[in-house]
């Protein structure tokens, strides 16, 4: 009789089919980043218990302070990945350049790793979800070190993607391209176990994620569907209600599996975004369109920017397929682009 369980490992090898070709790299760098992350979660899950919180006193290359967790966190996935021998370069939030990964067995690796290794740190003081984000590219020059064009590549041309959100429980959700499946942590057996089988978005959704204390500062267009989603409207279910944890992957996650949609527009601190586009807007867009939903700019697919830095910035519509839609409707209508 089939074990009721199917752990990450057993789901990987099971749909390495999917790849013909594949030999197997893909599948051994997912488990990789399995094995960091259940590194990660065993020290979140005990933050407040050791002297691992409160800010490192560096500042990242943010300018933001970093807490010993986002380091800490850093260094477990690039550790992981430079054992696994399959990634040659990680574009780390925490790192200014890539960092490459020179050993004999990983300097000829296929793989490039974009992540943020622990997003939405500033809410680990007070035990707000929190999470990982990566993306998966395969390399595409082979003359030594890793090159801007490996990793400067467009999101669509992502090999696979996910996050870890350290939650009320600890989930792993990926996908590469063949839709996106869900992991919960058991701690009693320390896997990641099949949970959320082919996740679906649902095409619409009742919540609206922003932080409205920008309000005054977004384009005409954002502040137009803020309006729309707090009019009353009976038939269409309005007002929607207003969800917004400040983290990403919260958010993420809850408007993935409820519905919804989560906005980080342009605004006058971030006039291209708070968002990084290469280790949190790119992957999250590709899991949402392989769930069914839609990520943009307000105006362009996330996954068809043209990326021309590493810790490049980008508004961030995502969530629903008809909510961004009409999300972006109103900014053509009200915040048109300008053509000049
Ligand atoms: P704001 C957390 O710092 C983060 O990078 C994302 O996780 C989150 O969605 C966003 O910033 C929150 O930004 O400006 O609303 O506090």
């Amino acid at each position: 009789m089939k074990s009721q369980v199917t752990t990450l490992g057993q789901f990987i090898i099971e749909r390495q089919t999917d790849f013909p070709y594949a030999k197997g790299e893909l599948s051994r760098l997912l488990r990789d980043i399995g094995i960091a992350a259940k590194i990660v979660n065993r020290e979140v899950n005990k933050a407040g218990l050791v002297d691992i919180l409160g800010e490192f006193g560096t500042m990242n290359v943010q300018g933001e302070e970093v807490k010993k967790l986002d380091v800490y966190a850093n260094e477990q996935f690039i550790s992981a990945l430079s054992a696994g021998g399959e990634t040659c370069a990680v574009a780390s939030e925490e790192n200014e350049g890539l960092v490459h990964i020179d050993s004999e067995v990983s300097k000829n690796a296929k793989y490039i790793v974009c992540v943020d290794p622990l997003d939405g740190s500033s809410n680990i003081d007070v035990n707000v979800s929190i999470g990982t984000i990566f993306s998966i590219y395969r390399r595409m020059t082979f003359n030594g070190q890793a090159e801007e064009k490996d990793y400067l590549q467009l999101g669509k041309e992502q090999v696979a993607a996910g996050y870890i959100i350290y939650g009320s429980s600890t989930m792993l959700v990926y996908t590469t391209g063949k839709g996106v499946n869900g992991f919960t942590l058991d701690p009693s057996i320390g896997e990641f176990c099949l949970s959320h089988p082919d996740m679906k978005c649902p095409t619409s959704g009742k919540l609206y994620s922003i932080n409205e204390g920008n309000y005054v500062h977004f384009p005409d267009g954002v502040k137009q569907y803020i309006k729309y989603c707090q009019a009353i409207d009976p038939e269409t279910e309005r007002p929607y209600s207003s969800r917004y944890i400040g983290s990403l992957v919260a958010d993420l996650h809850r408007n993935l599996l409820k519905g919804g949609i989560f906005i980080y527009p342009s605004t006058h601190k971030s006039p291209k975004g708070k968002l990084r586009l290469l280790y949190e807007c790119n992957p999250l867009s590709f899991i949402i369109e392989q769930a069914g939903g839609k990520a943009s700019d307000g105006f362009r697919r996330i996954l068809d920017i043209q990326p021309n830095s590493l810790h490049q910035r980008t508004p961030l519509f995502i969530g629903s397929a008809d909510m961004v839609t009409m999300a972006e409707e109103f900014m053509a209508k009200y915040s048109p682009v300008d053509a000049s």
